[in-house]
């Protein structure tokens, strides 16, 4: 194929392709870096020398209505966004290998370890390596334009993709995900990389019981979901933010 010989070209393609069928931000990362990251399978990465990040962005005003507990709009366009990038990624792995290349969409939202909550990978190091946005004090991907209000899922694959680079972290001495969390799970600490593991940033079992065992029981809601810290983000909150170019 002679796209093979145009991995810059091929690229914009895919990118092209994958922002016209929804998603609001793409990135490509190398994998290389992920493969310190614990994954299910083991040797989930070996053939794979690429992953493609992608983002749907929420709606802000369903944030705006949040307050101290989700609510069931947030859940009805949290799974329309798990299904969006679903689709999306199945989309785009089904192009690559029409195209010739082995790839694997990753599903947006399945817990694979129930135990330790994890899943095959995580997309928000898939996303931070891809250079959509950084690692945040609430331990969420956060977009410079998007904010946390962004939802993702993850492509693998072996097409020789260009590869984007991250960007820097840019929550500064912001605490006001820590300041608001219902539990005070966040520890307000700062990373410049990437948290060594999810302890580092949270009291871990204070956020995933609060969602787990009380938000997850709350009628209309019955998934574990929250939504507090990304509502309080400065970015992503401002009214320029609302178009898409
Ligand atoms: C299980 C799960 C949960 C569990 C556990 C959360 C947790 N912190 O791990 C519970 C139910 C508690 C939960 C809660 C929430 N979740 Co959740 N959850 C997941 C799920 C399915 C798996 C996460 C996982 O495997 N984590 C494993 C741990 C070890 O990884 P980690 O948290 O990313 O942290 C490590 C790495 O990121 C690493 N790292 C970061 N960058 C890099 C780079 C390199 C090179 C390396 C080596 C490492 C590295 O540093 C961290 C420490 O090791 C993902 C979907 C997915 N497949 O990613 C969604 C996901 C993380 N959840 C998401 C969201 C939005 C939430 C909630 C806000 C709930 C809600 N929807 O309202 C809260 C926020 C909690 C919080 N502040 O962390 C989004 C995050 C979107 C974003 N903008 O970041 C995801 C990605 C779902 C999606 N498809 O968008 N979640």
């Amino acid at each position: 194929m002679k796209e093979k010989n145009m991995p810059a070209d091929y690229t914009r393609k895919i990118k092209e392709k994958i922002i016209g069928w929804g998603a609001d931000l793409v990135g490509v990362a190398d994998t290389s870096p992920l493969k310190a990251l614990q994954v299910d399978p083991p040797d989930l990465l070996d053939p794979f020398v690429r992953a493609v990040s992608i983002a749907v962005r929420l709606p802000a005003a369903v944030f705006e209505m949040i307050s101290d507990r989700p609510i069931p709009i947030y859940v009805s366009v949290y799974q329309t966004a798990n299904r969006l990038l679903d689709d999306i990624a199945f989309r785009a792995a089904a192009m690559l290998q029409n195209d010739g290349f082995y790839s694997l969409p990753i599903p947006a939202s399945q817990v694979l370890d129930r135990k330790n909550w994890q899943a095959a990978i995580t997309h928000k190091a898939v996303a931070r390596t891809a250079g959509l946005g950084w690692q945040g004090k609430n331990l969420l991907l956060i977009t410079p334009r998007y904010g946390s209000g962004v939802r993702l899922v993850t492509v693998l694959t072996d097409a020789p993709l260009t590869a984007d680079i991250p960007v820097k972290n840019r929550c500064g001495k912001c605490t006001l995900c820590r300041d608001a969390c219902p539990v005070g799970a966040i520890k307000g600490v700062s990373t410049e990389d990437h948290y060594k593991d999810r302890d580092e940033a949270l009291y871990f079992s204070r956020c995933a019981d609060k969602l787990s065992e009380e938000f997850a029981k709350l009628p209309d809601i019955g998934v574990p979901v929250c939504g507090i810290c990304i509502k309080v983000c400065p970015f992503g909150r401002k009214r320029k933010s609302y178009g898409k170019f």
